[in-house]
């Protein structure tokens, strides 16, 4: 049994098969590729996901792509504690919230990172360069994605959506963890791994919206999931300032 994974940092997409495959005990060959480097982009990268986007996963040979059907694969693959309840309605509330965080919080809260952070990291290059780096992206939506960060072109309108898509996001979580322990209900699942990734860094970029005073059980939830020795394992396997921010999580520091 072998597996591979082609990630990013912790975080976002990258860090669901990242936690998911720890929580489950699954060992694996970490490929890191450099997103600001567009090493997600190389040649070398494109003949294992002709996409162009990370995270993937290689299992027996067979390719994987797509990071929640991805957690979904691993969970039922391989041995370990289940990550999905048994109980439908229980289930059903787990996909409820990850389709929520993936088509809604995910790509509104993304937008703001791309252009306060991705965008003026990767920006630091010659604009020819730049254009030609963005010209060997195979999609898209990616290509776009990747203009208006690099050359600051997301309008006022869309950060100001994006914002106020975060906000409501953001009051939905609170209200539904104010009366569950976890996202599926009484057990850890994959909707919790998926929201973590989403959102460890929430107190920091949002300090007005996450905080323990405004979103307590938010705070909580992410500290307790901070908390296990599969989280912390994985994001000890951060490379950058991004994933360091989780130390926003330790309880000696109130956010
Ligand atoms: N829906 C895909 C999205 C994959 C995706 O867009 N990943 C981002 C990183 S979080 C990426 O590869 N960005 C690099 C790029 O656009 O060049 C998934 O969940 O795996």
């Amino acid at each position: 049994m072998s597996v591979t994974l082609y990630h990013w940092e912790p975080n976002a997409n990258s860090g669901k098969p990242m936690l998911t495959l720890a929580e489950k005990g699954v060992a694996y060959e970490s490929h890191y590729l450099d997103l600001l480097q567009f090493d997600q982009h190389k040649p070398a990268y494109l003949a294992v996901n002709p996409d162009g986007t990370i995270p993937a996963m290689v299992h027996d040979g067979r390719v994987l792509t797509e990071s929640t059907p991805m957690m979904e694969y691993i969970d039922d693959a391989f041995p370990g504690p289940p990550l999905k309840p048994r109980d439908p309605a229980a289930r059903w509330r787990m996909r409820w919230w990850m389709r929520f965080f993936d088509a809604y919080f995910a790509p509104s809260l993304s937008m703001i990172g791309w252009s306060i952070f991705v965008g003026p990291a990767a920006r630091q290059r010659p604009a020819e360069e730049l254009r030609a780096a963005i010209a060997r992206i195979p999609l898209e939506s990616r290509r776009i994605a990747w203009r208006k960060a690099l050359f600051n072109e997301f309008s006022a309108e869309e950060l100001a959506e994006s914002r106020r898509r975060v906000l409501f996001a953001t009051l939905a979580l609170e209200d539904h963890l104010s009366r569950s322990t976890w996202i599926a209900g009484d057990a850890y699942s994959l909707g919790d791994i998926n929201g973590f990734n989403l959102g460890y860094a929430l107190p920091l970029s949002q300090p007005d919206h996450c905080n323990d005073a405004k979103t307590p059980h938010i705070m909580e939830w992410l500290r307790r999931i901070y908390e296990r020795p599969a989280a912390r394992a994985t994001w000890a396997k951060g490379r950058t300032q991004m994933a360091s921010r989780i130390s926003i999580l330790e309880r000696s520091k109130r956010a």
